[in-house]
């Protein structure tokens, strides 16, 4: 895709991913949903269920996850530093990679782009074998192709299931 249309256009669609273990994780996530609902250049069109899930990373108290599919008029890092300052409002401190937290919320996939740089990676580079992801991006985008493996999301959650 032309970075010129991406920038230039309010029809970019975005699966974010969302997570939480620390705090009311069920009130964080709802209402990161609403606060990125009421954001100027962001509608949120579709949400999937929560699903609690185990931890993977270093021992620690399980997750909260869910997906949502946004339409927004932000480049990849315009919402990059957006949905980094949401995660700082709901309290987010960062202290060790994979560690517990209120809320952290990742970019899955962007239109059917492939953006590899220091800050970001998308699609997101571990999103095909996780379950927490995979499985809630199932409900709302199951026929969204992957471009790096051009999978559907659904014939990725099939193959992550079988591993
Ligand atoms: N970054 C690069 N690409 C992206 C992207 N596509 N979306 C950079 C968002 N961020 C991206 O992330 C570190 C840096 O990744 C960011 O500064 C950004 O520039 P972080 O959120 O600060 O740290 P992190 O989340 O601890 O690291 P990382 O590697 O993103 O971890 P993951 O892969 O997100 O895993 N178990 C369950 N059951 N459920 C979970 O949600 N989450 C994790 C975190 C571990 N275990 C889990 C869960
Ligand atoms: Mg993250």
């Amino acid at each position: 895709m032309n970075s010129s249309i991406e920038l230039n256009t309010d029809n970019n669609y975005c699966a974010i991913a969302l997570g939480s273990n620390l705090g009311d994780s069920l009130k964080i996530l709802n209402d990161t949903v609403n606060t990125l609902a009421n954001s100027e250049g962001i509608e949120v069109i579709l949400r999937s269920t929560w699903h609690k899930t185990k931890p993977m990373g270093p021992v620690q108290p399980d997750y909260l996850n869910g997906c949502i599919v946004i339409k927004t008029s932000y480049s990849p890092h315009e919402l990059l530093k957006y949905l980094g300052s949401i995660e700082l409002e709901f309290g987010r401190e960062r202290k060790e990679r994979w560690g517990a937290r209120t809320l952290d919320l990742d970019i899955i996939l962007y239109n059917d782009l492939v953006i590899k740089t220091d800050d970001l990676e998308i699609p997101h580079p571990r999103m095909r074998e996780r379950l927490f992801v995979l499985m809630p991006l199932t409900e709302i985008a199951s026929q969204w192709i992957d471009p790096i493996s051009e999978l559907r999301i659904n014939q990725l959650l099939d193959l992550c299931l079988q591993q």
